[in-house]
């Protein structure tokens, strides 16, 4: 098997500078060497060129440079699909998760029945009407479920990406209220961090993995490191307290691994300028060695 890694160097479904070193950061962190040993064949295609434009921040949209969000996500998406389309298994590295937009886009194509797993802190399922702070790195499931802008939505052509009823959420602690309306409306599955602590992530990823796969052709996990607690994962823009801690991450990669159901997957919101010693991309590195089958022993 192949595994074909691509860089979205994007800042610009948020506020704080930085998440655009996100990819370097993660390949400094050492993703070749750890993961060259798990496949067949590693290829790192390098960076979809976002580009940085110092007058950027358009501080009053409630769809901050929506413009641009899309039209780099499309080049992302182009590249996911023909990584997929090649026999190979696309890895993202972020960038905010406004990225996810560009991937789901791209994965999407190729499975009748994507489920999608989203571990992270927030739900990311506003739209520019719920939207708290204007930042698209908040929208990116929203957006692939159909809702929102079409800019967002019908990126590809086509919306939705992905049906309610293939999306879980692990690691949830911090939702608005737009957000868990959504989530009421829509019967999305979530395990907050209530269930994590009650159930043990063990039980949690056993339920995910029945729950997914035998509706689903292909599962996407778009890990965000805020998903981890801070203490663990300190270099991201948005650290909520009580996460998910490296062990319990760790053993829900390796449960992933063995379950053999993920198709595609990426690493996002990790921000150098924010980290201790590069902590955060380190234990994303750590994470995916998890996820594609590491073993001690
Ligand atoms: C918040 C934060 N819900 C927003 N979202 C983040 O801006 O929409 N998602 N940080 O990862
Ligand atoms: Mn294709
Ligand atoms: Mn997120
Ligand atoms: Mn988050």
């Amino acid at each position: 098997k192949k595994l074909s890694i691509i860089g979205m160097p994007m800042d610009l479904g948020q506020m704080r500078r930085g998440v655009d070193m996100g990819p370097s950061a993660i390949r400094y962190a050492g993703i070749n060497e750890r993961l060259r040993v798990l496949f067949d064949e590693i290829e790192d295609l390098g960076d979809i060129a976002v580009g940085r434009p110092e007058v950027k921040i358009d501080p009053n949209s409630n769809l901050r440079n929506l413009e641009l969000v899309a039209e780099k996500n499309s080049l992302l998406a182009d590249e996911v699909d023909r990584i997929i389309e090649s026999g190979s298994f696309p890895l993202v590295l972020g960038g905010d998760h406004s990225i996810a937009i560009g991937t789901l886009t791209g994965v999407s194509k190729h499975y009748k029945n994507l489920g999608v797993i989203w571990y992270d802190a927030h739900g990311d399922l506003n739209t520019a009407d719920t939207s708290p702070s204007g930042n698209i790195h908040g929208m990116p499931l929203a957006a692939s479920l159909g809702l929102g802008h079409k800019m967002l939505t019908q990126l590809g052509g086509y919306a939705p990406k992905v049906k309610p009823e293939n999306i879980v959420i692990i690691g949830a602690r911090a939702l608005d209220d737009g957000e868990k309306d959504l989530i009421k409306e829509l019967g999305i599955k979530v395990f907050t961090m209530h269930e994590i602590d009650r159930l043990g992530m063990a039980t949690v990823i056993e339920e995910t993995v029945n729950y997914l796969k035998d509706k689903t052709d292909g599962v996407h996990l778009s890990l965000d490191l805020d998903g981890l607690d801070p203490t663990d994962a300190p270099g991201v823009g948005t650290p909520v307290t009580g996460g998910i801690s490296y062990r319990e991450s760790h053993l829900a990669m390796e449960m992933l691994a063995e379950a053999k159901i993920i198709t595609s997957a990426e690493f996002v919101e990790v921000n150098p300028i924010l980290d201790e010693k590069n902590k955060t991309a380190v234990a994303g590195v750590a994470l995916m060695g998890s996820l594609f089958g590491e073993k001690l022993l």
